[in-house]
């Protein structure tokens, strides 16, 4: 995984992908974040989505990209990613809006416990392309076998 150095409050890696706080830009009037290519976000940002009204015990994911990269940010509520490269598992909780998750290309995907009024946006690395996915968990496990075998 490649992870430009960036500017911002503090960067900790984890496992399995990393954890961005962004500067917090409070005054009186309350609070604003800005997210920036190369500044606080470590790559090109082509796309950006957002996830909400997800229903009562839905889980979503289940996938992971061949090349995608990615900073999920939960601006409101809270949910739970479960992240897997294969190897090792990893469960994080996202529930502030100063804190981004920064997840690489390879890595096994599931958001679950998402409460009622959970906002997940995310920035993309590029446009959605549905070839990108590997959608079935056998086939995330033999693209890692191949990757490892390679950069033996
Ligand atoms: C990811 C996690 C965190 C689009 O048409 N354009 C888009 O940019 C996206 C993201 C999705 N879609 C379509 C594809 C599906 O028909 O929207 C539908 C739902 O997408 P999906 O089932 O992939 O959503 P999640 O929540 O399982 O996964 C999403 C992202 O797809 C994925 O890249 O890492 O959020």
């Amino acid at each position: 995984m490649t992870i430009v150095k960036i500017n911002c409050v503090g960067e900790y890696k984890i496992k399995l992908a990393k954890l961005i706080d962004f500067e917090i830009k409070g005054d009186s009037r309350g609070s604003l974040i800005s997210l920036e290519q190369y500044k606080n976000v470590p790559f090109d940002v082509l796309r950006i989505y957002y996830i909400f009204d997800t229903r009562t015990g839905v889980s979503r994911g289940f996938h992971a990209h061949r090349h995608l990269e990615q900073v999920a940010v939960c601006v409101k509520g809270r949910c739970q990613f479960h992240l897997d490269n294969g190897k090792q598992k990893e469960e994080i909780a996202l529930d502030s809006p100063s804190v981004g998750l920064y997840i690489g290309h390879n890595i096994w995907r599931e958001m679950h416990d998402f409460s009622d009024d959970c906002v997940l946006l995310v920035l993309a690395s590029d446009y959605y392309h549905e070839d990108d996915y590997i959608r079935s968990y056998d086939e995330f496990l033999t693209s890692v076998k191949n990757n490892d075998s390679q950069t033996k």
